[in-house]
């Protein structure tokens, strides 16, 4: 059954750093995804926030009244809010108050689906909750339900700060295990030799619909915001009938909530560490530059900065702006929509991925153990035999790392 929608207001302090109208189109957005209905919006042209209620003393009363007029439920505001200014807030305007960052970490705590989805949002809401609750910490129960209540884990989000104390190092242990568990099937991808290409980019890019287009994944695909978080993956074969791995990843945004960040970021890890990052994004959007910088900082800031990437603009059937974005030469325009341009990407793709592993036969000299051992290590050994010529290897491995034994190849 459908929740009713809240009835919310959105508030905004102008504090001359972004673009409010554009900030404020996300925010609705976001507050549509949660199961809101934007009723109205108070916007504030401040140098700084007020330590204690964000806005000011005047506009906070027109927020009071305004909320009484509109009968709203929910207040949002687009900037996160200290502990303090959200006791303070919720004291004068007698509505529930969240903020931006609540409200995402809501809708991610909607859509985990995979046990480690839900781990990752658990652990983020319980992080940026602790300090937020009062005394014994009843303010989170009181509330009640509704946007920015909804956790993963529990029915509701719990509201005893020693139980969450408790919860949140459970929870980061567990995490740390999958993360391993992430990082040993990474290791054993790369020296089996399988190539991964990533599907990253802004939320609503159009990367499920691109993986399903592709690979006839059924991956959800929604005009909502996050529509994806566990990460899917299916085998794709490029025109030179070389197979690879594709991944769907979850959305970026801007201003990612930090705890959000490090939840995710051995998911974030894995797509930044594949062979190919493909860079989706969605050319019908006003803001296509901005989405562009916010995916480009966080790859950098993940350590993706070596990794070859291609950038990607989709909804090239409804795209009609004019860019004069400096965007890379090889830049594939595509529609996963109808189709267009999907197979100028596999060739692309095909173009772009870095040197690929080959079968090798070689016959080693037994007075050279070095270069056997190297490829035992980083490559896989499928067949070796002692014949009185020298070791004989069947091998697979990297182009490049196979140099070292061209001279014994038969
Ligand atoms: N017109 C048009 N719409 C598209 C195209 N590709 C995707 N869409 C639509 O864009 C919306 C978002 O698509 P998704 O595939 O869910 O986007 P996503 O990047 O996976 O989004 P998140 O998982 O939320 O990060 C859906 O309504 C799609 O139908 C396209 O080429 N053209
Ligand atoms: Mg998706």
């Amino acid at each position: 059954m459908e929740e009713a929608l809240e009835r919310a207001i959105l508030v905004s302090l102008d504090l001359g750093y972004w673009d409010v109208e554009s900030a404020l189109a996300e925010l609705e957005e976001l507050a549509r995804t949660a199961g809101a209905e934007v009723v109205g919006t108070l916007v504030q042209k401040r140098e700084n926030p007020d330590r204690a209620t964000c806005i000011g003393s005047g506009k906070l009363e027109e927020l009071k009244l305004l909320a009484e007029t509109l009968e709203a439920e929910l207040i949002i505001f687009d900037t996160e809010l200290t502990p303090s200014q959200l006791r303070n807030l919720e004291k004068v305007v007698d509505t529930r108050v969240i903020d931006r960052t609540m409200l995402i970490l809501d809708i991610f705590a909607g859509r985990a689906n995979s046990a480690e989805g839900k781990l990752q949002v658990e652990l983020a809401q319980l992080r940026y909750s602790l300090p937020r609750l009062t005394g014994k910490g009843t303010e989170l129960s009181r509330l009640g339900g509704g946007i920015g209540t909804r956790g993963p884990g529990e029915s509701k989000l719990e509201s005893d700060k020693r139980h969450i104390h408790r919860r949140i190092s459970a929870l980061a242990n567990e995490l740390q295990e999958l993360t391993a568990r992430r990082g040993r099937l990474r290791a054993r991808r790369r020296k089996e030799g399988v190539t991964t290409v990533a599907i990253v980019g802004y939320t609503n890019a159009g990367k499920s619909t691109l993986l399903n287009r592709l690979t006839g994944a059924g991956v959800l695909a929604e005009d909502k915001l996050f529509a994806t978080l566990d990460p899917t993956s299916r085998a794709l074969t490029l025109g030179d009938g070389q197979k690879v791995l594709l991944i769907d990843t979850v959305g970026l945004i801007r201003r990612l909530p930090h705890h959000l960040i490090e939840a995710f970021r051995s998911t974030l890890e894995e797509a930044a560490s594949a062979s190919l990052i493909v860079h989706l994004c969605d050319a019908s959007s006003p803001e296509l530059d901005e989405h562009i910088r916010v995916t480009n900082d966080l790859l950098d800031s993940l350590g993706a900065g070596l990794t070859p990437r291609l950038c990607v603009l989709n909804k090239a059937d409804i795209a009609t702006l004019q860019w004069d974005l400096p965007l890379p030469a090889d830049t594939v325009h595509i529609s996963a929509l109808t189709g267009d341009g999907l197979d100028e990407l596999l060739q692309a793709i095909s173009d772009k991925l870095p040197p690929t592993r080959r079968l090798a036969r070689l016959l080693l000299p037994y007075a050279d153990g070095s270069i056997a051992a190297a490829l035992r290590r980083d490559g896989i050994v499928q067949t070796e035999k002692y014949t009185e010529d020298g070791l004989y290897l069947e091998v697979v491995a990297d182009s490049a790392l196979l140099e070292i034994a061209r001279a014994y190849e038969i």
